[in-house]
């Protein structure tokens, strides 16, 4: 007793000691640095879309588009709150654009996403070609390209952003700069990109060298919706439901090399087998409702909720009609890595 008492007093002065050298004893932190399996700060959650919607639009109200540069509310997840993070890799947030009002073009390291929740008649240009915005649609803007948003409609459009702010922050790795005009000149006429790259077959001297952004840069929902819709009567993975990733057609890997994205078709009263992987998620609802189970909690959900499947946390969800959920995660950095795991639950 007196030893050990003695034996702690010494370790103390000891690591005291060594502290004026920058160092610390690994044997006071090894089983917290190498865990057993993840152990996430990121916590499961929902944000309710019905709820927050006045709420961005106040945001009008204090600071236009122009001089926010982008007039966002980021989602930060309550278990990391101050992070400007939703996943411990990831960043999210809902952005508001008004009538008439621009985003002005910039360009950064950072790649992201934009999933359409509500409102017509905005825009998104990315290098030089405009895309409209409707619904469920899901845009990319790879690393360095060039970006604006615009609405040129009548009524507030809000979409949500994801991008891969912490994994750029991690690696010290980001730069960004801003364009001199607030809006692009338009180089190809909207929809060239998808009529090029987005029907089975790629212009005939195409070759996608690694570093390359995608060229396809929207996944509209009416066509996401319709095979979603037409293979609901095909039977679905007890696990999944019936689930695909969007792919970069030109060579079947994900959109951007930091963020995959994938949508999902839940039938009408049916509910998923327990499930989890290592990539935490953000998901969506795009159309219909039901109640997630995330680890021990539960969140009921209808459409434009935003939820978070914190990682290897056993998740399912119980839908009592048709349901359509959008979801983007880390998953191809952790395959890149080979770190990627799962597991399929009973
Ligand atoms: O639209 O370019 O939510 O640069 C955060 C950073 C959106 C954007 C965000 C950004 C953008």
């Amino acid at each position: 007793m007196r030893d050990a008492k003695r034996s702690l007093e010494e370790r103390r002065n000891y690591y005291a000691m060594i502290d004026k050298d920058n160092m610390t004893p690994l044997w006071e932190v090894l089983h917290a640095l190498v865990p057993p399996n993840p152990r996430p700060n990121v916590v499961p959650t929902m944000w309710d879309y019905s709820e927050l919607r006045s709420t961005l639009l106040q945001s009008g109200e204090l600071i236009s588009a122009e001089e926010a540069e982008r007039r966002v509310l980021i989602l930060e997840n309550p278990g990391v709150r101050g992070q400007s993070r939703i996943t411990q890799s990831l960043y999210a947030g809902l952005q508001l654009i008004l009538p008439g009002e621009v985003a002005p073009a910039h360009r950064h390291s950072q790649s992201a996403l934009r999933l359409v929740l509500d409102g017509e008649g905005a825009y998104t240009a990315v290098d030089g070609e405009r895309t409209a915005m409707s619904r469920g649609d899901f845009i990319t803007t790879p690393s360095m390209t060039w970006h604006d948003h615009g609405n040129l409609g009548d009524e507030p459009v809000v979409w949500l952003d994801g991008l891969d702010i912490p994994i750029v922050q991690f690696l010290d790795a980001g730069f960004a700069e801003k364009a001199v005009s607030s809006s692009q000149d338009e180089l190809r006429q909207e929809g060239d990109a998808l009529l090029r790259y987005g029907h089975n077959m790629i212009p005939i001297d195409f070759y996608q060298a690694p570093s390359d952004p995608t060229r396809v840069f929207v996944y509209p929902f009416s066509e996401t919706r319709k095979v979603l819709r037409e293979l609901a009567d095909t039977p679905a993975d007890p696990w999944h439901g019936n689930a695909f990733r969007f792919v970069n057609p030109a060579t079947g890997t994900s959109p951007m090399p930091t963020i995959g994205a994938f949508a999902r078709l839940l039938r009408c009263n049916s509910e998923t087998r327990p499930y989890r992987s290592t990539d935490s998620a953000v998901f969506v609802c795009l159309e219909g409702e039901g109640t997630a189970h995330i680890g021990d909690q539960q969140f009921d959900f209808a459409e434009n909720d935003v939820l978070v499947v914190p990682s290897w946390t056993a998740h399912q969800f119980r839908v009592p009609q048709n349901t359509i959920l959008f979801s983007f995660s880390d998953r191809p950095v952790q395959q890149a890595l080979g770190l990627w795991r799962d597991e399929k639950l009973s």
